[in-house]
């Protein structure tokens, strides 16, 4: 079995995804689920298998059997094999970016954007293989020589969600990898294709067997088992608050290390002296961009009254150009929501900002013309005269919806900013330098852009959030690789004698 059936014909074709364990394709007993287009439901992709505990459970078993290889593996060689997945990743762009499309609805220019980051991320690790070090320090102890070193953690597991199912497993997988880690990977059931390719791309690379273990399936059969397999040492996770703090608890109740990056409800801050064309482009883009399902999307826009009204206007003009439709079409701008129950989340939340006495400026209704009937399709919706207490304001909605706050002033603006439980990524439009710093100081998120939109992260820079966006340390970067090792002190003793004082 190989992961991708061929298809024999270019549409109808169900391909039918297996477990990639021990370093084979096996078939699962689990129950089949379909893997639909949400920009067309009678497309089926693929039928992925909700696999069992039991096969979970022997993913686990490889990745433990094979740890003690990988670890003895030289950092710079596993760096290597990494150089090799990020080739095979370039060189198959083009056909991940259709199924990715295919599969979860965003742009293809947006799929492109993505496999780009995750081909960077590929390659800034396979980087830091040859920089996995460690630090020398003066010990107060004569003759003494004491330094630290990076061992791997151990078996890892790795739970991603939809909307990013490229670019999130692999900035987990990575650094996993080139720490000496082994992996299970558990990808949101809703993407199980965009998984097993990836995972190919790595065993075309050259992954040993049980390196790195894929397992489809729900959270409560595979991901709590996961989680609660005595071979696993650390947790990373990205998806919703609900998940991610029951994971938390699983994790800690083991007292395993584990890493959640959640939900977001990002502002965009717009004082008076904004330069608004601007700012409406960044609304825009943090708001719309990959049809409002990211955590990093633009989901309040907290304007001070002296440009809210000219902010609205613009904002509605410009959002009136947004093309909606199949990603796959070159002239769309906003694919369509993930399944009918997220496209249902986001109509329930319309009818939520009406009934509490928002103005939808525009939006907000499901779209069914030209065929659009075959897809979850939402126009991309503006609330004005958004209350900060207002669920819209208060809720992550992940879909095309934007709430403007407007506010009295810049102190006031700050305060409605912070007004939320969660705190990962915010923008503030000033031309002001002192008002510029104020809020870089004071905003509660672990990303603040200046003068751009709210969203995006590069390979090389550390990406979470605050509050209850994220717990654990940060993902990508170099501080990615603190995670998925262990540090170890040793201390080398050359007096050849009992030590004297300092007995501390
Ligand atoms: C981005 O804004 O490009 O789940 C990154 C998410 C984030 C990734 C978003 N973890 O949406």
């Amino acid at each position: 079995m190989t992961p991708v059936d061929t298809p024999t014909e270019n549409r109808a074709a169900v391909r039918t995804l297996g477990n990639f364990i021990a370093g084979e394709w096996r078939e699962s007993t689990g129950r089949r689920v379909p893997d639909l287009n949400p920009a067309d439901v009678t497309e089926v992709l693929a039928d992925a298998p909700a696999s069992t505990a039991a096969e979970a459970a022997s993913a686990c078993d490889a990745a433990a059997a094979a740890f003690e290889g990988w670890r003895a593996t030289p950092a710079p060689k596993r760096g290597q094999i990494l150089y090799a997945a990020q080739r095979r990743m370039e060189e198959r762009r083009r056909e991940l970016a259709e199924i990715l499309t295919r599969e979860e609805g965003k742009t293809i220019a947006e799929s492109l954007g993505e496999i780009q980051r995750a081909t960077n991320v590929i390659e800034f690790f396979a980087g830091e293989a040859r920089r996995l070090t460690g630090e020398t320090i003066p010990s107060e102890l004569p003759h003494n020589f004491c330094y630290t070193v990076k061992q791997p953690a151990g078996p890892v597991a790795v739970i991603t969600p939809w909307n990013f199912p490229v670019a999130i497993p692999v900035w987990k997988i990575a650094p996993a990898l080139v720490s000496g880690d082994t992996v299970v990977f558990k990808p949101a059931s809703l993407t199980p294709l965009t998984a097993a390719v990836i995972v190919e791309i790595f065993q075309e690379a050259g992954v040993p067997p049980g390196v790195l273990n894929l397992v489809h399936g729900s959270g409560r059969d595979v991901g709590d088992t996961v989680v609660r397999h005595p071979a696993i040492k650390a947790v990373s996770f990205t998806g919703s608050n609900d998940v991610g703090i029951g994971l938390y608890g699983a994790a800690a109740a083991r007292g395993i290390k584990c890493q959640c990056e959640m939900g977001g409800k990002n502002p965009i801050v717009i004082l008076g002296d904004a330069d608004l064309d601007l700012a409406v482009e960044s609304a825009v883009q943090g708001a719309f961009g990959s049809t409002g399902q990211r955590c990093t999307a633009t989901s309040r826009a907290v304007v001070v009254d002296r440009v809210a009204d000219e902010f609205v206007e613009r904002l509605d003009a410009r959002a009136s150009k947004l093309v909606v439709g199949n990603g796959l079409d070159a002239a769309t701008h906003v694919g369509p929501s993930v399944d009918e129950k997220q496209m249902q989340t986001v109509l329930d939340y319309v009818d939520v900002g009406r009934r509490e006495g928002a103005r939808l400026v525009r939006g907000g209704d499901r779209l069914t013309a030209n065929g659009l009937d075959r897809g979850y399709f939402v126009a991309p919706a503006v609330f004005d005269r958004v209350d900060a207490n207002m669920r819209i304001a208060q809720e992550e909605i992940f879909g095309p919806v934007l709430s403007v706050i407007r506010v009295a002033d810049d102190r006031t603006a700050l305060t409605v900013a912070n007004d939320t439980r969660f705190g990962l990524s915010a923008s503030v439009y000033t031309s002001d330098v002192a008002a510029m710093f104020r809020f870089v100081d004071r905003l509660d998120a672990g990303i603040v852009h200046v003068n751009s939109p709210t969203v995006g992260g590069e390979a090389h820079i550390p990406f979470g959030g605050m509050k209850a966006t994220g717990v654990g340390l940060r993902e990508m970067g170099r501080v990615a690789i603190d995670f998925y090792t262990e540090l170890k002190v040793v201390y080398v003793d050359y007096t050849g004698s009992a030590r004297q004082g300092n007995l501390y």
